[in-house]
């Protein structure tokens, strides 16, 4: 395919070979393996996934990279070519959610919940890569948990299919580093396959991969990366839950899920009574309406008329469910004015990435005027590139 010469689409055999040396730069011996996950963006459906919602993320082609070998004294080393500080040495059984470990809570995190689960997981001995950017939005917390837990999985041959290791890493990030997320990044992350978003229903969790390819339709997606690095773990996220919870106890429903889209007038009468969370109702009843609209248009072979859809969710996370920023706005706005079809935030919120679906010929003057704009406003530089639909969590070497 043409996109090819745009950059790799699976992950590069030397990468696994720089991450094998560098394992063994620190641990003095090859790794068993090397496996891969990778980081996502999210098409549309954002914060549904824990409202029993539907979402539609992609993989990137950026990855994160796990080399392992297992130990039999039980204990943890790990390691991190892209954070300084050395190897952070841990027995497995004294691992203690909440306990404060750095950037290593979230490796560590898998193995405990693995252990937590009942699955024979021990020591290991692991090193890390990634070219996923962190607080960018683009979930690279799930692509190391998903690396990590596809390498235990190898290391003790547990089997473990692609629900169970999303389930598993969600869990050590929920109950273990302490952020409560839904369950997107990680099945992203498992589940994803190159050239295609993939709809995941995040009630049952039953999947499909829908064809996403841009480029045969002359058209591509932009990724804006504001660098404005969001965390999750700040509390703005928790509360927006706590909100859409409260909102579906009061409506006696199991999930915000429940509440079609025709219904959304209805449901917003019965909470006047609690104005705060009327308009995370209307966010999350018009997401999930414009997930089925975008797969709509998708399977119609009409990739253009997603753009709209895209420019309105946006509109809706900022007014709604208020968790866009100065910058993201901006580079929403800039793309939109320099000829976008449509743009919108992608992911966790108070910052990350845009995306914005733009004509192939017009992306060299959006990317321009975005990165001019973000000057004259005196916000940092811009990343910007073109994302392509890449594979999922896979074993590398
Ligand atoms: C973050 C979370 F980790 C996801 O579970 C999801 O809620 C997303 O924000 C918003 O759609 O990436």
């Amino acid at each position: 395919p043409a996109h090819e010469a745009d950059g790799p689409t699976v992950t590069p055999p030397h990468g696994a070979a720089r991450t094998a040396a560098a394992f063994h730069a620190v641990y003095g011996a090859a790794p068993t393996g090397v496996w891969a996950a990778p980081g996502r963006a999210n098409l549309i459906g954002e914060h549904t996934d824990y409202n029993d919602g539907f979402v539609l993320p992609f993989a990137l082609t950026d990855t994160t990279l796990a080399a392992a070998a297992p130990r039999t004294d039980g204990a943890l080393r790990l390691h991190s070519g892209d954070v300084p500080g050395g190897v952070v040495e841990v027995p497995a059984d004294a691992l203690t959610p909440g306990r404060d470990l750095g950037w290593a809570a979230y490796p560590a995190g898998v193995v405990w919940a693995m252990r937590d689960a009942g699955l024979p997981v021990g020591g290991i001995d692991l090193h890390l890569d990634s070219t996923v950017p962190t607080g960018a939005g683009l979930s690279s917390s799930a692509a190391l948990e998903v690396a990590t837990a596809l390498a235990l999985d190898g290391l003790y041959g547990l089997g473990l299919d692609r629900q169970e290791l999303a389930r598993l890493t969600q869990r050590a990030e929920n109950a273990f580093v302490g952020v409560p997320c839904g369950i997107m990044d990680q099945t992203a992350a498992t589940s994803c396959t190159t050239g295609h978003a993939l709809l995941l229903d995040t009630r049952d969790l039953t999947t499909r991969q829908v064809p996403f390819d841009l480029t045969g339709h002359g058209l591509r997606l932009l990724v804006i990366d504001t660098r404005v690095r969001h965390a999750l773990a700040d509390g703005a996220y928790a509360e927006r839950r706590a909100g859409c919870e409260r909102a579906a106890r009061h409506l006696g429903i199991p999930a915000l899920r429940d509440i079609e889209y025709l219904q959304l007038t209805d449901a917003l009468r019965q909470l006047t009574e609690l104005p705060d969370v009327r308009p995370l109702v209307r966010h999350i009843v018009t997401e999930n309406h414009r997930v089925q609209q975008v797969i709509a248009r998708l399977d119609a072979g009409e990739p253009r008329a997603v753009g709209p859809l895209l420019t309105a969710g946006h509109a809706s996370l900022r007014d709604d469910f208020a968790i866009s920023c100065a910058e993201l706005d901006l580079a929403v706005d800039t793309a939109l004015a320099a000829g976008a079809l449509g743009a919108r935030m992608t992911g966790g919120g108070f910052g990350g990435s845009a995306i914005a679906l733009v004509e192939d010929a017009a992306a060299p003057e959006i990317t321009a005027a975005v990165l001019a704009a973000f000057a004259a406003a005196g916000h940092t530089a811009p990343r910007v590139f073109t994302a392509r639909p890449g594979p999922g969590a896979h074993r590398a070497a």
